[in-house]
Order: C-alpha cells, then sequence, then structure tokens
C-alpha cells in the first residue's frame, strides 16, 4: 500500500487527501500562470466533474474522438491541485486551449484567475445529492476515510470539516466571483435535464460553437451510458486498492433527487435549517428544490 493512502494535508484550513495532494502541489495550484484562453472547470467533488470534463472535452475535440478513447479524463482536463499534475501538464495536447480543473476554493485560486480573463466553468449540484454521492465515494475511494454513518457524515457536511471544506463556502466563494470573473455558472440538474441546451450554452460562452450534427456527438459520448462503460471516464483503470468498484460504482447512479433515498425527515430537516441559515442571505438564486 503506498506510504500516502492515509495521509490528509491541510492547506489553507481545508482538508485534502494526501495521497493525490501534496503541500507543495497545492501551494504550485494556488500560483498558477493562467492564460487567457485556459477554460478552468470548478466544482466542490461529486457535482459532475467527470461529466462536465467529458463535455468539455467533446466540444474542443472536434469530433476526433481519438482523447475520448484513449486518454483518462485527468490527462485531458486535469485538477491543477494534484500532484500528478507536473507530469501531466508537460504531456497536454497543445492544439486545445488548455483545460484544467480544480476543486480549490474561490479565495484560493482567485488571485490567479483575476491577472487573466480564464473562461471559468463552475458546476454545482444540489447539496443532498451531492452529500450522498460523496459518502458513497468515502466508501470505495481506499484514499478517503470510510465514513462511521451517513448520520455523521451529514453532520461534517453541514460543519465543513470534511475532505475539501464546506459545500456552503465553496458555492458562496465561487458564485460570488460572478462579476468579477469571467464565469459560467452550470448546475448538474440543468446538464441532466435540458442536455442539448445546456452543452449549447457551454459553446456559446466558450466561443466554440457546434452544428448540431457535433452536438450530437457530444450527447451521445457524455450520455450516463457510455460514460459508464467508458474506461477513459469510469475510473476502472485503477486498482482496487485506490477504488475498490467491487463495493460500488463511480458512475453510482447519475440521477437528480437520490438524497430522498437516503435522508430520514429528521436529516432533511436538520439539513434545511442549515442551508437556509448559510444560503438564505446569499442572495444567490439556486435552482434547485431542497424539498
Ligand atoms: S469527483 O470525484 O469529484 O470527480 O466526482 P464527480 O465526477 O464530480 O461526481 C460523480 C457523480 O457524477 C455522476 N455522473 C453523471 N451523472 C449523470 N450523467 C453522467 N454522464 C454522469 N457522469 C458522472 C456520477 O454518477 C456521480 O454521481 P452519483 O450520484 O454518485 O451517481
Amino acid at each position: 500500500m503506498s506510504e500516502r493512502m492515509n495521509t490528509t494535508v491541510i492547506f489553507d484550513g481545508i482538508r485534502f487527501p494526501g495521497f493525490i495532494h501534496t503541500l507543495e502541489s497545492l501551494k504550485a495550484a494556488s500560483a498558477f500562470q493562467f492564460q487567457d484562453k485556459d477554460v478552468l472547470l470548478v466544482t466542490f467533488p461529486k457535482s459532475g466533474t467527470t461529466w462536465m470534463q467529458q463535455v468539455l472535452s467533446l466540444i474542443f475535440c472536434e469530433g476526433h474522438l481519438w482523447p475520448i478513447h484513449h486518454l483518462p479524463n485527468w490527462a485531458r482536463v486535469p485538477w491543477i491541485e494534484q500532484i500528478s499534475f507536473s507530469q501531466v501538464f508537460q504531456e497536454l495536447r497543445s492544439s486545445w486551449p488548455r483545460l484544467f480543473t480544480s476543486h480549490l476554493s474561490a479565495k484560493v485560486l482567485a488571485p490567479a484567475l483575476m491577472k487573466s480573463k480564464v473562461k471559468v466553468v463552475y458546476m454545482a449540484r444540489n447539496p443532498k445529492d451531492t452529500l450522498v454521492s460523496f459518502y458513497h465515494f468515502h466508501r470505495i475511494a481506499g484514499f478517503m476515510p470510510d465514513p462511521s454513518s451517513f448520520e455523521d457524515f451529514v453532520d461534517e457536511f453541514l460543519e465543513g470539516t470534511g475532505f475539501f471544506g464546506s459545500w456552503f463556502d465553496h458555492v458562496k466563494g465561487w458564485l460570488g466571483l460572478q462579476k468579477d470573473l469571467n464565469l459560467l455558472f452550470v448546475t448538474y440538474e440543468e446538464l441532466h435535464q435540458e442536455p442539448r441546451r445546456t452543452i449549447q450554452k457551454l459553446s456559446e460562452f466558450l466561443e466554440h460553437p457546434l452544428r448540431p450534427e457535433e452536438e450530437d456527438v457530444v450527447l451521445q459520448h457524455c450520455s450516463f451510458s457510455f460514460m459508464s462503460q467508458s474506461n477513459m471516464v469510469n475510473y476502472s483503470v485503477l486498482s482496487n486498492e485506490i477504488m475498490d468498484q467491487r463495493k460500488g460504482k463511480f458512475l453510482r447512479k447519475g440521477v437528480v433527487g437520490d438524497w430522498r433515498e437516503h435522508f430520514t425527515p429528521e436529516l432533511n430537516k436538520k439539513f434545511n435549517a442549515v442551508y437556509q441559515s448559510k444560503m438564505g442571505d446569499s442572495g444567490l438564486c439556486l435552482p434547485w428544490t431542497m424539498d
């Protein structure tokens, strides 16, 4: 077993899994030299990151599907804060705009972004579904601790003391920068409910218009059924030690509203009260229903 498998790195008060992050890799990300043409996908974990990585790759691949079939998502749209980034960065395909991913907070990344016109795609998902997906992910990822119980996991999520910090701070931080950055806000729910319209909205923002038949190619290759079968996005190339998909799949359900299968009425009430106290006066218009 890798020595780093059970380690934790704390950066700017937030816990990160040490298997894929070091203090150095996190610091380097916060000082990353962006270029105006770059595209940066930002998410809190389990908000649809892999799905959007696939969509972005497809929008820019212009029908050349070789990378979709032969390069894993982390090599096409790498996380700038992960240990592997320095290596992957050198191998990025130079013909594309550079596509990056990050789970970092606005506070950490904004200074580097303010200096450029980077196109930021911020993707968020109903926090209850995000939490449920994250809970299941903790059970299969060898580099994350097993959650003791769903109730405890909810408490940790509400307190913002878990890995990657507070969902509330993440969303408020990034959406609070909408006026300062070149940022498009997209939700998991809209990509789910209106995939074609959402892909059109994205391609417009990215200044990379698609013909209807190109949209068809994107839609086909970003469907849950296609992605579940593709070992370039379903993480099946990783060992069981790193991600044990015998316990549950990375592409688990891919639905909206699965939280209803997990939350008791009491937990739901507790969650809604915290959500209201943290988001109620944020001035943000968030599209999901909490009931
Ligand atoms: S990570 O670890 O942060 O990169 O995880 P992330 O990719 O953000 O989130 C994983 C969840 O996204 C779902 N997913 C999809 N849903 C619908 N359609 C497609 N194509 C798709 N691709 C990924 C995935 O199933 C996880 O959600 P859950 O609810 O666990 O199924």
